[in-house]
């Protein structure tokens, strides 16, 4: 049991050591992918969330999956893995393999993609995310529902137009969008101090109706609370909300990068000792929630369930050549024609119905 003292802001052991097992299996999760890209098995490239973890692991806490919507960052693993994306689905996908639920196989690594659990695959192009995200948003409250859009992005991304046309747009309509900015002070080499003049939390004051819950993204239980307060606002209708998590980037932008061209040795190592993954395993054996013998036996069952499912996806045929352009047109009848092969306009509400 916890000491007395301790604020786990309302998380049971049991919702911790979960999430510990969720931030340990995405971290595991990467280690396998470095290993099968340098056996040249899949994976053009790897782009990963080592850093990311705990912010991602309270996220997906707070998410009801198959309600909610998702637009997730390509470091999201964490977050994918917590709304039940299996392991073996990754790796499919890492691999370029036959039944990646993603894309079959069509998108880069990391572009994120569930219909199941309502995670919408996203573009290779920084910042589209956010104006789909609010659009998803919008639509939801037209529709009289109460799910919420996740949207997230790096501190550079933010810097493109349409993360203000969608804060814009979201917060004239109060719409329930939950952004989340992981601000991990790096845009591949650009450093937080030529990307904006001032904090993240000040730059978006300007909009009304906008939740802005800034929070230490080392922290699963600082995490966590951000996250609730966020997905409470949108939910109750208050407009919509941003948590700026603090994060580091453990493993630099991707494989292709070499953060020795642009860092000090000491920025690097000052990095890896922030680990949120280390952190939460030292205060979970500090308050008691479970031994250090406990948490090692934990760590080698994950490792055994990821050489698992990577071997058994490992084990599946690549998608048909024949089908590559498959799914990647729209194949339907046109919407806009009326069967009579004219063309017809979609109906326009009348601004009364706007909510
Ligand atoms: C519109 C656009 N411009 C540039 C790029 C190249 N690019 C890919 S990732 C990236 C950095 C994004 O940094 P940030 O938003 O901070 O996310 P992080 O990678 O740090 O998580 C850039 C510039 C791109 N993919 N799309």
């Amino acid at each position: 049991m916890p000491k007395a003292a301790v604020d786990t802001k309302g998380l049971s052991n049991e919702q911790i050591l979960n999430a510990y097992k969720l931030m340990i299996t995405s971290r595991m999760t990467e280690d396998k992918c470095a290993i099968i890209l340098r056996q040249s098995k899949g994976g053009t490239f790897q782009i990963s969330g080592p850093g990311h973890e705990a912010a991602l692991a309270a996220a997906s806490m707070v998410m009801r999956p198959n309600h909610d919507w998702s637009l997730c960052h390509y470091r999201d693993l964490t977050f994918v893995l917590g709304l039940g994306v299996t392991t073996e689905e990754i790796f499919t996908g890492f691999m370029a393999r036959e039944g990646d639920p993603a894309s079959n196989s069509r998108q880069m690594p990391s572009h994120f993609g569930h219909k199941g659990l309502r995670i919408i695959s996203k573009s290779s192009c920084v910042g589209t995310q956010w104006l789909q995200a609010a659009g998803r948003a919008w639509g939801s409250k037209h529709d009289g529902t109460d799910e919420v859009t996740y949207v997230s992005g790096g501190d550079a991304g933010i810097a493109q137009g349409e993360f203000h046309e969608a804060l814009n747009w979201a917060t004239i309509h109060k719409s329930p969008v939950l952004f989340h900015v992981e601000d991990n002070g790096y845009g591949i080499s650009t450093p937080a101090s030529q990307e904006r003049a001032q904090p993240i939390d000040q730059w978006v004051k300007g909009y009304a109706n906008l939740g802005i819950f800034p929070c230490d993204g080392l922290d699963l239980l600082k995490s966590y609370e951000a996250f609730k307060k966020a997905h409470d606002w949108c939910r109750k209708g208050k407009g919509p909300a941003i948590v700026i998590s603090k994060v580091v980037r453990l493993w630099g932008h991707s494989s292709s990068d070499n953060r020795k061209l642009y860092m000090t040795d000491a920025q690097i190592a000052e990095e890896s000792a922030k680990d949120p993954n280390k952190k939460l395993r030292e205060w979970i054996i500090d308050n008691g929630l479970a031994e250090e013998d406990e948490i090692t036996a934990l760590e080698a069952q994950v490792k055994n369930e990821i050489d698992e499912a990577a071997d058994r996806a490992d084990a599946k045929p690549h998608p048909d050549p024949k089908d590559a352009a498959k799914h990647v047109f729209y194949e339907g009848e046109n919407p806009l024609l009326d069967g009579s092969g004219e063309e017809v306009g979609p109906t326009i509400l009348s601004g009364d119905r706007i909510p």
